[in-house]
């Protein structure tokens, strides 16, 4: 098996050059290499890894001799993409793989393009946290990222006759060449079994928890390198395996195939993603992973201080700090009570000190339905230890609830970490919040909504304890590596300062009347509108004329997100072009990806409409000089670098108040997109900062969206908007759906619904103003190539580097 064999690879075997590493692992490849991109692709990447050993193992030996803070960033999710062109970026050793390969007669981008996308996460959480590993690598900062080896990643979309279907993502079939074995970091995972309580030689209760099933919890490293500082980190991926002794106790009982059933049980555990971006997943086996993933990475965080401070932990929180992405490793809270208390023989106080200094939460959503609860069945079961650890630090809060307001029962029942009913549940955005000595949101207005909102009578509690950190976006991936000529455009200009601080984009503002200089700008976009068009060719058939605008929609598929309001628009215009109504007519070519989750029927049915509606647009010959749509499959990081730098148009366009920051918004506009959007998530910062005439600024704001709800007539906003009309009478005329009746009638429906929370109607003809602006703008070719310059200038302050600096200064005090 190739991956075992990758992962055994001798550390640091003593190798001087790139060259040399290379030559050996194509040696030991297969015995013909010619042609065998996927060989190659190994082998030289097991050389930059190898290339990285010995600045690895620096960096460990350094971070463990605690004369920093530690940070451990737990999440569920780490959505890394390819990490070839990265390495190479951040080593400063493209040009040096270049030449290694000139004897293959190979691309280096025909190898980079054979690694598979790590694809761990979802969508905006786990590409934060990839993103943010890489600011903490170049930041020079000690941070590991803690997260689960799942066998198979974020689903393959497919499309049949326009609907999804899901793959598997078998993203290890070819192993995998950056990571390590680390088989003496195992650690032990107990799941069921009781908690029991005795009394102590000192009079003294203490707790067990016995008769646990165990699982083997196996550490694979993968290696982040820092951009051209030595440093780097460790991002270490936990994957289950069923523990010896447990094979041999069910042995011995002879019980052979109950014995294999339980190993196959326990690898259950890191198999598969759960691929729900804005909904909790509720089922057992994904409370098995948060579990899971929070005690490994703490007991591997305990085992690293007791080495170095024995078990000693006076100093341990100001020393660690561990950043909960999202509530989804919240269950590391009680873990690490329990692990203080019951292995290390901690008291409550102090345990809870440790863990009240040591935790800090980000939350990621408002929307309701992504709020996770674990039924108190459920812990009770698998648990159960942890279920009264649970109890108590509620019952401790609780005090302190009554404290503040005095009487008020209510107020008890609303805030108490246990939600009674008939099925109880656990709140664990309320654990997390307790126990936390810092809660964020990720853009300003989504933290004003949180303490305003969702969380405000914590925030009355602990008004110091909230605090805002706006997301951004690597611009080594984003920008350096993603757009290889608009960087080395930006280096020759500026110097390279600009890949480390991202502020220095706004010496462009300086160039905006410089005409030589903005043709050439026009003439990067140009190239990279080539690149994306050829993307868009291969994978969906479509042909996109880099002449034409190129407006794009790319992110996961929600009803909140509202592509449908974009392909309303597609229709319209649409209908425009079909009925020779052209003469305002700008040539543009609209592209839409994403993936729904696979039980979301609506978002699954928003694919579909699109699909129906790019076929009837690109098979209408009067339609296509003026217009062209396609629906682009499989939408992942690797498409994202090719996507981003070809986009004019940027869509942002969530219904204000939903889109808790948004990234994909940042990559564009750092790539010289002008953004069309609403007053929603990090949108209302980048407005901020590029100003109104450079970005088309439409709709309802949050609270106009939360003012009109009790009221919302869309038939109303339906008579004041022709365009509208036409649209939903087109649709409604089954004019998309020849040869499927009805199929539409939940999306017609859900416009129509005076409850539509996401008040398409409301917004449509404020949405197609702006469209009507942008696409004038867009005539003018040499104020629009201005406009592109003041939105890269001004994207300074989206750089992750910034986000992660203000984490280092305000959070973590590393
Ligand atoms: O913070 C990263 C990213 C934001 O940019 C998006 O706006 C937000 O929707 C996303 N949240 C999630 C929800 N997950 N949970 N819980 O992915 O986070």
């Amino acid at each position: 098996d190739k991956h075992a064999a990758s992962a055994k690879v001798a550390p640091c075997e003593p190798c001087d050059s790139l060259s040399a590493c290379f030559e050996r692992h194509v040696s030991n490849g297969l015995s013909s290499v010619e042609g065998d991109y996927q060989t190659l692709f190994s082998a030289l990447a097991l050389s930059v890894k190898e290339q990285m050993l010995p600045n690895w193992q620096q960096t460990r030996m350094q971070d463990s001799q605690y004369k920093a803070k530690q940070v451990a960033y737990l999440s569920l999710e780490f959505l890394m993409g390819r990490a070839l062109s990265n390495a190479l970026l951040n080593l400063d050793i493209t040009d040096e793989s270049i030449k290694v390969l000139k004897p293959y007669a190979v691309q280096l981008e025909s190898l980079e393009e054979q690694e598979h996308d790590a694809g761990l996460g979802n969508g905006g959480l786990g590409r934060l946290a990839a993103c943010f590993l890489d600011s903490c690598a170049t930041l020079d900062l000690s941070v590991t990222g803690y997260g689960i080896r799942y066998e198979y990643g974020m689903f393959a979309q497919k499309l049949s006759e326009g609907h999804q279907v899901e793959r598997p993502d078998r993203w290890l079939r070819d192993g995998n060449p950056w990571e390590v074995r680390v088989p003496t970091h195992n650690v032990i995972v107990p799941f069921f079994g009781r908690s029991e309580s005795y009394v102590d030689r000192d009079g003294l209760r203490q707790f067990t928890w016995a008769d646990t099933q165990d699982v083997l919890a196996v550490a694979y490293d993968m290696p982040i390198p820092g951009y051209h500082n030595g440093r780097i980190n460790t991002l270490r991926l936990w994957k289950a395996e069923a523990t010896d002794d447990f094979d041999l106790a069910e042995f011995n009982q002879g019980d052979y195939t109950e014995a294999v059933a339980r190993k196959n049980l326990a690898e259950q555990i890191t198999m598969v993603l759960y691929p729900n971006d804005a909904s909790e997943n509720g089922k057992e086996l994904r409370l098995r992973q948060q579990y899971f993933l929070s005690s490994a990475s703490l007991q591997d965080i305990l085992n690293k201080w007791v080495a170095r401070h024995g078990a000693d932990f006076t100093d341990f929180a100001k020393l660690n700090v561990m950043q909960l992405n999202d509530t989804h490793p919240s269950v590391a809270i009680p873990e690490l009570m329990r692990l203080l208390m019951d292995k290390y023989g901690l008291s409550w106080d102090s345990a809870w000190q440790i863990t009240s200094e040591t935790m800090a939460y980000t939350n990621h959503t408002l929307l309701p339905e992504a709020l996770e609860r674990w039924p108190v069945r459920l812990f009770a079961h698998m648990l159960p230890r942890l279920l009264d650890i649970i109890y108590e630090i509620n019952a401790r809060y609780l005090d302190v609830v009554a404290h503040h307001w005095p009487g008020d029962v209510t107020k008890l029942a609303q805030m108490s970490i246990i939600e009674e009913g008939p099925e109880p549940n656990i709140r664990m955005a309320y654990l997390a919040i307790v126990a936390s000595f810092s809660v964020n949101g990720v853009a300003g207005l989504h933290t004003q909504l949180l303490t305003s909102g969702l969380f405000k009578d914590f925030y009355q509690l602990w008004p110091e304890k909230f605090n805002n950190k706006t997301n951004g976006v690597t611009p080594r991936r984003w920008l350096a590596q993603s757009n290889p000529e608009l960087a080395r455009l930006l280096t020759k200009r500026l110097g390279e300062g600009w890949v480390t601080d991202l502020s220095h984009l706004n010496a462009l503002n300086a160039f905006t009347d410089d005409t030589e200089l903005l043709d050439v700008w026009m003439q990067v976009k140009q190239h990279n509108k080539q690149r994306l068009a050829g993307l868009v060719t291969q994978e969906c058939g479509v042909n996109f004329d880099p002449t034409m605008m190129f407006d794009v929609q790319v992110k996961r598929i929600h009803e909140y997100k509202r592509q449908l309001l974009n392909i309303l628009h597609v229709i319209h215009l649409y209908h425009q072009a079909e009925r020779g109504d052209t003469k305002a007519l700008t040539p543009r070519c609209v592209l839409l990806g994403g993936k729904a989750a696979p039980g979301y029927a609506m978002a699954k049915l928003i694919i579909k409409l699109a699909n129906n509606v790019a076929h009837m647009v690109n098979s209408d010959p009067r339609v296509k000089p003026y217009l062209r749509f396609a629906f682009l499959p499989n939408y992942n990081v690797s498409a994202m670098e090719v996507i981003c730098p070809g986009t004019d148009l940027s869509e942002q366009i969530s219904t204000a108040g939903k889109e808790a920051s948004g990234t994909g918004n940042m990559k564009f506009m750092m790539n010289g997109a002008l953004t069309i959007g609403t007053l929603d998530g990090a949108n209302i910062e980048m407005l901020e900062e590029v100003g109104e005439d450079n970005f088309f600024l439409f709709g309802l704001n949050a609270s106009e969206v939360e003012g009109i709800k009790p009221h919302y007539d869309p038939q109303s906003f339906i008579d004041q908007s022709p365009a509208l009309s036409e649209v939903l009478a087109l649709l409604e005329s089954g004019h998309f759906n020849l040869l499927e009746p009805g199929i539409f009638d939940p999306i017609i429906a859900s416009i129509r619904n005076p409850h539509d929370p996401w008040m398409i109607a409301a917004d449509f003809e404020s949405y197609r103003v702006a469209q009507v602006k942008a696409a004038n703008a867009y005539r003018d070719q040499h104020h629009w190539a201005q406009m592109s310059m003041r939105n890269t200038a001004a994207s300074g302050r989206f750089s992750s580097d910034v986000t992660i600096g203000q984490y280092r200064d305000e959070i973590w005090r590393v």
